[in-house]
């Protein structure tokens, strides 16, 4: 059987039970996933040497890691060439690129130390999204930055959070697609503190102080990504979920992030998606996956990554969730995790485009449990992989023979980096 005829095969199945999958592949093309440019490089970035500090960390050193913007750039094309679907480039404050030994810290920066990545931007017809990096910098003191008692870090970081808010319009403008400015923290502490209140206070201040510079809520969206505990920092996290969640909801234009890391391994971020579309126009989320923890592995088409794809799809929030990947893995080859994480979420998007989530619930809502219980199970055996394969066909990616294509570039440049 050829794909043609195994696409028109299972394209009837699926019609049989109410889903157009034609209209399911030409939905999915449309709709723009984040693309994180930090698996490229283990979340090193360009404008330090310096080790990653503050609360995060990579593990692994597989030969080949990017380690200039133009080694970056070439990595992320092969990326975009080997994945289906719709992009958008997902970049942080440390990625700025610096012109003959210039430097500028990152209190600083401005739209020009970006320009690379917008043009970069614009060959590929993406927009962008921004985070500031509030961490692997020596103005990070005893592991806090916005929330630091000190009021000169303190500055030091809202300036920093204010000099992203303006290169976050930049990029909007430049691109004409709205960006989404994440802002996380790995302030908290070690052991058992003596107060939670005062840097949460200060937390809340700083923030406010960030999305107070001038900008047009149409073109910058500004986030607040919450989190459970980092390395180093077991016993308190200044931004909490609460803490991040009750941020966001008073605080109009500014959107909850979360990270399916970021919680306690039996908390389910695909039953807190629809809780918080009840209340939220618009949210936005890091899709990763979490081992024990957070521990940033590459996202596959697991269980609660498709159930996450069906909570947005069957609350039909595609244009209201922004969706971008946070993973780095160090310990395999990179490009490959990257293309696999991204592929995942594609294929859990496609695989909830292609469910009757109308007819389930009807039986839902009818109080049919037992039938509906057999539908979802019989539903897991329909031949998804024959509509997956037409899509990535149709975009030119084809299942078969992508890794070949990343294998070849290990041999011909990845193993050639020193
Ligand atoms: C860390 C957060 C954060 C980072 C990126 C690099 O735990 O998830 O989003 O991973 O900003
Ligand atoms: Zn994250």
């Amino acid at each position: 059987m050829t794909s043609t005829s195994r696409y028109a095969s299972a394209k009837e199945i699926y019609a049989d039970i109410g889903v157009d999958t034609d209209a399911a592949i030409e939905k999915l093309k449309k709709i723009p996933v984040s693309l994180h440019c930090w698996q490229g490089d283990d979340v090193t970035g360009f404008d330090h040497d310096g080790p990653l500090t503050g609360g995060i960390q990579t593990t692994g050193n597989y030969p080949g890691r990017a380690k200039t913007p133009k080694e970056l750039m070439e990595d992320i094309d092969k990326v975009i060439k080997l994945t289906p679907g719709k992009k958008k480039l997902n970049l942080h404050a440390s990625y700025a690129i610096f012109e003959n030994g210039e430097f500028t810290d990152r209190n600083c920066i401005e739209p020009k130390h970006f320009e690379k990545w917008v043009e970069f931007a614009k060959e590929h017809d993406m927009g962008l999204d921004f985070n500031p990096t509030f961490f692997s910098h020596d103005k990070i003191k005893d592991g806090l930055t916005l929330s630091s008692p000190d009021k000169e870090i303190r500055q030091f970081w809202i300036e920093h959070g204010r000099a992203c808010i303006r290169i976050s319009e930049y990029f909007a403008k430049e691109t004409g697609i709205p960006c989404v400015m994440n802002i996380w923290t790995g302030d908290g502490s070690k052991d058992i503190p003596a107060d939670r209140l005062g840097p949460r206070e200060r937390y809340k201040t700083a923030i406010e102080e960030i999305i107070a510079e001038p900008h047009n809520p149409a073109l910058v969206k500004p986030c607040v990504e919450s989190k459970v505990f980092g390395i180093g920092v077991e016993s308190y996290t200044v931004g909490s979920s609460e803490f991040a969640l009750s941020f966001a909801a008073t605080h109009k234009g500014c959107l909850p992030l979360m990270d399916n890391g970021h919680y306690h391994p039996t908390e389910m971020v695909s039953d807190k998606i629809p809780a918080l579309l009840a209340f939220f126009p618009e949210i936005a989320l890091h899709i990763t996956r979490p081992v024990r923890w957070d521990s940033d592995h590459v996202v596959l088409f697991d269980d609660e990554t498709k159930e996450m794809a069906k909570e947005i799809v069957r609350a039909d929030a595609l244009e209201r969730v922004n969706m971008a990947l946070d993973y780095f893995d160090a310990s395999i080859n990179r490009i490959s995790a990257w293309i696999v994480g991204f592929r995942s979420w594609q294929k859990a998007l496609l695989s909830a485009l292609c469910t009757p989530h109308q007819k389930l619930k009807k039986l839902q809502e009818e109080g049919n449990w037992t039938e509906l219980m057999v539908c979802q199970e019989a539903i897991k055996l329909l031949p998804f992989g024959d509509i997956w394969n037409e899509y990535c066909e149709q975009c030119n990616a084809p299942e078969s023979k992508w890794f070949e294509e990343v294998k070849q570039y290990e041999k011909e440049v990845l193993a050639k980096r020193i």
